[in-house]
């Protein structure tokens, strides 16, 4: 089953925010198999955000990921990557569509409230970079299996 990572990141997390987006994920049918709070190291944030790491924002981006506690998490489910990156918006809050996270709750590009893996492979790479294998519950929510 396909896996993603998603991260509330210090400003949705000072904000209050957790609640409200965990529930988004949780209402559209999703399975939490991940959670956890913490302040990323630098190393961290650098491996994360490698891609970046010529960009001009670089430095910026790494300072404020590493400023205060995130909340890593790993879903579960069919589409979910792309699902989630649908649910989360446009990366520029003021572009961001009504309905989405960042559409309804953000207005600035460098405190953009979310992070979602953009593929499968970067989810794979997020995933294990964040996450230890033992950290991660296989569990299939039993209540509603028609769902999935
Ligand atoms: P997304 O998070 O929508 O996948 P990316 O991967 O293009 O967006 O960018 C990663 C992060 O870098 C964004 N979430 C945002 O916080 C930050 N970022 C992107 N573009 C800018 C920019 N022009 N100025 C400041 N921060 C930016």
């Amino acid at each position: 089953m396909e896996r993603t990572f998603l991260a509330i990141k210090p400003d949705g997390v000072q904000r209050g925010l957790v609640s409200e987006i965990i529930g988004r994920f949780e209402k559209k049918g999703f399975t939490l198999v991940g959670l956890k709070l913490l302040q990323p190291s630098r190393e961290l944030a650098e491996q994360h955000y490698d891609v970046h790491r010529e960009r001009p924002f670089f430095a910026g981006l790494v300072d404020f990921i590493t400023s205060g506690p995130v909340v890593a998490m790993v879903w579960e489910g069919e589409g979910v990557i792309a699902s989630a990156r649908k649910l989360i918006g446009a990366t520029n809050p003021l572009n961001a569509e009504p309905g989405t996270i960042r559409g309804d709750l953000g207005i600035n590009i460098g405190r953009n409230i979310i992070h979602g893996s953009d593929a499968p492979e970067t989810a794979q790479k997020e995933v294990a970079l964040w996450f230890k294998d033992e950290e991660l519950v296989n569990w299939q929510p039993t209540v509603t299996p028609w769902l999935h």
